[in-house]
Parts: C-alpha cells; sequence; structure tokens
C-alpha cells in the first residue's frame, strides 16, 4: 500500500486544479457583510480563512474530514487490544481526507518513532530551564531550537523552486510531531521528576511511547486515554488562536518549527489552550473551600462568587460553538466507563448541571455550555497525571497534528502571506460621519 507521502503527491495537483476551478467559479463571491462590530470585536465571524482538515459547527461541534468524533472513534484503526482511535490515524485523515489501514497507521507509528531523537543541545537546553519556567515556555523555547534542523530553511536557502516547498514542510513536520515526546517527555521528568528520560520503543504507537516517557505507560487505561486525548485535541478549524496563529506566522515562510513555537505560545493563553490547567486550579480551590461532596446550592454559591469577582468559569464557554462541545462528551463517555467513582468526575459532573444554569442566569456568556478544558484535567489526575501546569503541553502535542497537516498544505496550495487590512478609530468615525 501507499505511504502517507506518496499519496499527499497524488492528491496535490488534484487539489490545486478544484481550488483554480472554485476561484474561477466563484471567485467573485462574497461571503458575507463585514460590520464595524465584528471588527472591534475579535474578528467573531468574519470568514476569513481556508482550512481543509476540519470544520466547526456552532450545533454539531467538530468534523475531521466530514467525521464527527464519535464517527473517528468508530471508523480510525485502533491499537491491538485497545478501542480509542490511534493519533496517527487522523493525522492520516487530516492530510488526505481518507481514513487509513491499520496497516499504514503502523507505518507512520513507526516513521515516527524512528525519528524522535532530539539533537543533545536541545536536551542540554531544556535541562538548563529553571523549574520555575512554565512547561509551555519551555516546550516553546525547545521547539524553536529544533530550527536548527530545519529542511524548509536549509531548502530556502539554496533557493529550492516554490513548487517544491511542500516536500519539504511536510519532512520537518514529519520530524517534529516525532520528537514532541521526548521534549515533552523530558519536560515533565525535569521539572516533576528525577530528569532521568526513559527510552522510546520502536516498535510501539506514538501514545504509548509518550505514555512511557511521561511514566505512565504500564496502566492501560491511560494509554487508551492518551489517544483519545491526542486525537481529539488535534484540530479545531483554522481561525482560533493557535491554529490562526501557525498559518500567520507560517505565511510569511517561516519554517515549521518556528511556526509552530508561535502557535504553542497562543495556545499557552488562559483563553485558550491554558484553561484546562485553569479548571483543575478552579476545582481543587472549590474543593478546598466548600470540601469533597457539597451540595448543589454551595456549588451554585462557588460559581457566583467567581463570576461576582470579575473572573471567568474556566472550561465554559466558547467563541463558536453552541451547545456542550464534542470533545468533552468524548471525555466523559471515557470517565463514566473507566472511572466512573472518581470524586473529582463526580464534581465535574456535578458542574455539568449546575455552571450553564448559573451562566445564563448571568446573562452574558453566549454559549454556557462546557468546553473540552473543562474535562480533560481531571482524567490526568486520575491517572495520577496531577500537576496541572503541564497540562497544555499535552495539548499542544496534539494540536501539532492539525496545524502541522495544515501548513503542509498552506504550502503545498502556494497560499500567499497573509495581510488583512487595518484602521484606526478615528478613521472608522470619519469613514462614516461624512456618508
Ligand atoms: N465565564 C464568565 N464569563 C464568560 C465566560 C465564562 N466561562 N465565557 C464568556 N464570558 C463572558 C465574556 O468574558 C464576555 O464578557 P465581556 O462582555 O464582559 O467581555 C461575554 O461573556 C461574552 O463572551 P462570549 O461571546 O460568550 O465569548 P467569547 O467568544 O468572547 O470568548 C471564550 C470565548 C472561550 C474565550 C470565553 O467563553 C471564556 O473566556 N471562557 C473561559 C475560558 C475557557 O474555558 N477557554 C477555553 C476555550 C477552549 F475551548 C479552548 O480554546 N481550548
Amino acid at each position: 500500500s501507499k505511504s502517507l507521502k506518496e499519496r499527499l503527491e497524488e492528491l496535490i495537483p488534484l487539489k490545486q486544479e478544484e481550488i483554480k476551478q472554485v476561484k474561477k467559479e466563484h471567485g467573485a463571491k462574497s461571503l458575507g457583510n463585514v460590520t464595524v462590530d465584528m471588527v472591534y470585536g475579535g474578528m467573531r465571524g468574519i470568514k476569513g480563512l481556508i482550512w481543509e482538515g476540519s470544520v466547526l459547527d456552532p450545533e454539531e461541534g467538530i468534523e475531521f474530514r466530514g467525521l464527527t468524533i464519535p464517527d473517528c472513534r468508530k471508523r480510525l484503526p485502533a491499537a491491538d487490544g485497545g478501542e480509542e482511535p490511534l493519533p496517527e490515524g487522523l493525522f492520516w485523515l487530516l492530510l488526505t481526507g481518507e481514513i487509513p489501514t491499520k496497516e499504514q497507521v503502523d507505518a507512520i507509528s513507526a516513521e515516527w518513532a524512528a525519528r524522535s531523537s532530539i539533537p543533545s543541545f536541545v536536551e542540554d537546553l531544556i535541562d538548563r530551564c529553571p523549574n520555575t519556567l512554565h512547561p509551555m515556555s519551555q516546550f516553546s523555547l525547545a521547539v524553536t531550537a529544533l530550527q536548527h534542523d530545519s529542511s524548509f530553511a536549509k531548502a530556502y536557502q539554496s533557493g529550492v523552486n516554490k513548487s517544491e516547498y511542500w516536500q519539504y514542510a511536510y519532512e520537518d513536520a514529519m520530524d517534529l510531531i516525532s520528537k514532541l515526546p521526548a521534549i515533552a517527555g523530558r519536560i515533565y521528568r525535569n521539572v516533576y521528576k528525577d530528569g532521568k528520560v526513559p527510552s522510546i520503543e520502536m516498535d510501539k504507537d506514538y501514545s504509548y511511547n509518550l505514555a512511557k516517557i511521561l511514566g505512565y505507560s504500564e496502566d492501560k487505561d491511560f494509554v487508551e486515554l492518551l489517544r483519545l486525548y491526542l486525537t481529539i485535541h488535534s484540530d479545531h478549524e483554522g481561525g482560533n488562536v493557535s491554529a490562526h496563529t501557525m498559518r500567520l506566522v507560517g505565511s510569511a515562510l517561516s519554517d515549521p518549527y518556528i511556526s509552530f513555537s508561535a502557535c504553542l505560545n497562543g495556545l499557552a493563553g488562559p483563553l485558550h489552550g491554558l484553561a484546562n490547567q485553569e479548571v483543575v486550579r478552579w476545582i481543587l480551590k472549590m474543593r478546598d473551600e466548600i470540601g469533597d461532596a457539597p451540595s448543589d446550592e454551595t456549588v451554585k454559591g462557588y460559581v457566583w462568587k467567581t463570576l461576582k469577582s470579575g473572573k471567568v468559569v474556566p472550561g465554559y464557554g466558547h467563541a463558536v460553538l453552541r451547545r456542550t462541545d464534542p470533545r468533552y462528551e468524548a471525555q466523559r463517555e471515557f470517565a463514566l466507563k473507566r472511572l466512573p467513582q472518581d470524586p473529582l468526575f463526580k464534581l465535574v459532573s456535578q458542574l455539568y448541571n449546575i455552571v450553564p444554569g448559573v451562566l445564563l442566569e448571568h446573562g452574558k456568556t453566549r454559549n454556557p455550555w462546557p468546553n473540552v478544558d473543562a474535562h480533560s484535567g481531571v482524567l490526568l489526575q486520575h491517572f495520577g497525571l496531577v500537576e496541572q501546569n503541564y497540562y497544555t503541553v499535552l495539548f499542544g502535542v496534539s494540536r501539532a497534528l492539525g496545524v502541522l497537516s495544515q501548513l503542509i498544505w498552506d504550502r503545498a496550495l502556494g497560499f500567499p502571506i497573509e495581510r488583512p487590512k487595518s484602521y484606526p478609530t478615528e478613521m472608522i468615525r470619519k469613514m462614516f460621519n461624512e456618508q
């Protein structure tokens, strides 16, 4: 059967042709009106990006190349003896739009393991970070340092033809994804353990190896959780902060490493990927204040206290979604099956019954339902990975699959440098006062 790169090579000219046709037929049509409110409102609702891998519907949630999360859990290959999809398969799906065979997925696992070692200067760099430097900052700086070996940057310097850019972007993307467990694992071991980093097993899948390097691979349920986790956090269409940062920085032909490092810095914001850390902090604080088995009324009081002190309830709300995040639902299903009695999971469930009502009564939040981050942390806590400042690193490992697959397409399709128009407020006033 075909390798991923061979299949991609076949698909690229077809997509280039399709886009040529779409532009010819529909190029001059309008995708909608842009109001002044939208421009001040974080560009919410402005249709301004092409993103092939996934699309987010406010009601249906995320679809990866047309597959919902339940579809992916059913149809993507699982590990031998496992149930959850292997993220290797999701990566194949994101890149090609096709569901790979188990054999193709195994080939990706083997390739990623084979490319996994990191240069010793990057190890030294991570080792020299103080334990007090946030894991996301360490992650981002290690990824930047990997740029040392970027084939894309070298090819650009040597003046390669732009029709070949995607091939170098592909090689960098594969290398970078492969090296993330070694980086993420080293940061974890340095900050929270004794700094000794176990080696990767060449005949094991990506999630197993990440679990091993973190120190949790003996628990099969944890490895399964990681497979699910890495699959569902991968992609969430193009406009979210991390994905859009990747697109924007990559559009200057910055190589995949420094583009992804920028993406990670966006993910590290508390309104975006860092929310998973914030959720656990907030729940543990709640437990300290009101105990393990609080009444609904006491929980309600705690939520109101958060809102009245001018803070957000982390893990709730979404810029696009208008229902419970299917990524939350998938994690809830996992918990109901494998850890139904876990006390923190019970608190999370209780919050699910209470927070949306409070947010509705509060009356500001457009979407009162939980997002992905409301659930992920308590699952990790259950398996002993209790260091919440580390959680966004795992989100970052997963997000690499989505943003790097799109970056390869960006280069294959010759997408131009991004350059939207901006105005000062004074010009907006003049523009309309004079009409
Ligand atoms: N708690 C309290 N207030 C909230 C809220 C929440 N969970 N979610 C939204 N609001 C407020 C929001 O701050 C805004 O207030 P102001 O008018 O005073 O500025 C108002 O409700 C309207 O906001 P919105 O239109 O409903 O949401 P946005 O599209 O502006 O923002 C989020 C979306 C996700 C940034 C926002 O819901 C939020 O801050 N949630 C908590 C943080 C969080 O969980 N982020 C993770 C999102 C996740 F899916 C991810 O990116 N990984």
